[in-house]
C-alpha cells in the first residue's frame, strides 16, 4: 500500500493508505484488476470457448484505455448475446414483482421507457450511465474485471460505479459468480438511481478513503452483504435489494425460500461475517430501510480508525480532508 500524509495541517504526521481526491484520479485504476480482466479461471464456463474468450478481450480491451470524462464507448453486441441477455431478463422479469424491492420496482420501468432495457436490446452503459447521473449523479465507468476492494470502494464515495460491459457465457444465463453486464445493468443499476440507496453507497465509499487494509475488509464485507446480497424488510415481507440477487434468477429465487438463513443488519456483526464468491449464499442480512441502514453503517464508521475525516465536493468533484475525527 502506497502511504501518503493525511493533510498539510495535521499535527502528527499520520501516515495513511494512498486515496483519490479528484475523480479523475481514477483513472490510475483502469489497469489494476485482480481477476477475470483477460486471463479466465479454468473452472469459468467459458474458459474453453476461444471465441468467448476472444470477444471477452475484445470488450475489456477499451475499458483499459477509458479515461475519465470519455463517452463509454458502444458495443454492438452480437445476435448470440443478446439471446442470453434475453434468457436471463424474461426470467428475471417473472420474480420481480414478488422479490424485488418497492425502489427497485418503482425505477425498472423508467429504465424501459428511457433507457431500451427489453428482451431483446443489451441497453448500453453510456445511455444507463447518463440517466443515473440525472436521478441521483451517480455515473457508470467501464472496467476490465474484478478491482482490488479497496480501488472499487473508493470510488464509490465520488458517486462513480465500475461496471462490466460483456456478458456470461451462454451455457449459465441463471448463475455467474463474476460481474458481467445483466449483473450491472439489472441488478445495480436500478438501484442506483433511489436517492436513499445512493447516499447509502456513497456513505460505504467515503469511509474507505484512506482506511486500514483492516478496515476495508470489514467494509467490503458490509458492502458485500447490503449492494450485492442485501435484503430489506418491506409490508412485512422480505425483499432483495442486493444487486447479485436482482440479477441472478437463480440465486433470487433461492434467497426468499427459508433454505438459508436470515440475520438482522448490524455493521458490527455483518462486517466480519466470511462469505463466498462462486455459490449461493448460505447468510443473507436484512435491512430495515436504506436510511437506516445508511445511519448504522455511518456509526460503524465512527468506530474504524481513521484519524480524520472526509467530506465530498459536488462542485470541484473532489474530497476535502477534515482533521476532526
Ligand atoms: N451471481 C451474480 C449473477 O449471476 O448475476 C453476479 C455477481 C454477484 C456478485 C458478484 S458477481
Ligand atoms: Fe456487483
Amino acid at each position: 500500500v502506497k502511504v501518503v500524509s493525511t493533510s498539510a495541517t495535521s499535527a502528527t504526521t499520520e501516515q495513511v493508505p494512498w486515496f483519490p481526491r479528484k475523480k479523475s484520479d481514477l483513472d490510475s485504476f483502469a489497469e489494476k484488476v485482480l481477476e477475470m480482466g483477460e486471463e479466465l479461471d479454468s473452472d469459468h464456463p467459458g474458459a474453453k470457448d476461444p471465441v468467448y474468450r476472444a470477444r471477452r478481450s475484445e470488450i475489456t480491451r477499451l475499458a483499459k484505455t477509458y479515461r475519465h470524462g470519455q463517452p463509454i464507448p458502444e458495443i454492438k453486441y452480437a445476435p448470440e448475446e443478446i439471446s442470453t441477455w434475453g434468457t436471463v431478463f424474461r426470467n428475471l422479469t417473472k420474480l420481480f414483482p414478488t422479490h424485488a424491492c418497492r425502489e427497485h420496482q418503482y425505477v425498472f420501468p423508467l429504465l424501459v421507457q428511457n433507457c431500451g432495457y427489453g428482451e431483446d436490446n443489451i441497453p448500453q452503459l453510456e445511455t444507463v450511465s447518463k440517466f443515473l447521473q440525472e436521478c441521483t449523479g451517480f455515473t457508470l465507468r467501464p472496467v476490465m474485471g474484478l478491482l482490488s476492494s479497496r480501488d472499487f470502494l473508493n470510488s464509490l464515495a465520488f458517486r462513480v460505479f465500475h461496471s462490466t460491459q460483456y456478458i456470461r457465457h451462454h451455457s449459465k444465463p441463471f448463475y455467474t459468480p463474476e460481474p458481467d453486464v445483466c449483473h450491472e445493468l439489472l441488478g445495480h443499476a436500478p438501484l442506483f438511481c433511489d436517492p436513499d440507496f445512493a447516499d447509502f453507497s456513497q456513505e460505504i465509499g467515503l469511509s474507505s478513503l484512506g482506511a486500514s487494509d483492516s478496515d476495508i475488509e470489514k467494509l467490503s464485507t458490509i458492502y458485500w452483504f447490503t449492494v450485492e446480497f442485501g435484503l430489506c424488510r418491506q409490508e412485512n415481507e422480505i425483499r432483495a435489494y442486493g444487486a447479485g440477487l436482482l440479477s441472478s434468477f437463480g440465486e433470487l429465487e433461492y434467497a426468499l425460500t427459508d433454505k438459508p438463513e436470515k440475520l438482522s443488519f448490524d455493521p458490527s456483526k455483518t462486517s466480519v461475517q466470511k462469505y463466498i464468491v462462486t455459490e449461493y449464499q448460505p447468510i443473507y442480512f436484512v435491512a430495515e430501510s436504506f436510511k437506516d441502514a445508511q445511519t448504522k453503517v455511518r456509526e460503524f464508521a465512527k468506530t474504524l480508525n481513521r484519524p480524520f475525516s472526509v467530506r465530498y465536493n459536488p462542485y470541484t468533484e473532489s474530497i476535502e480532508v477534515l482533521d476532526n475525527k
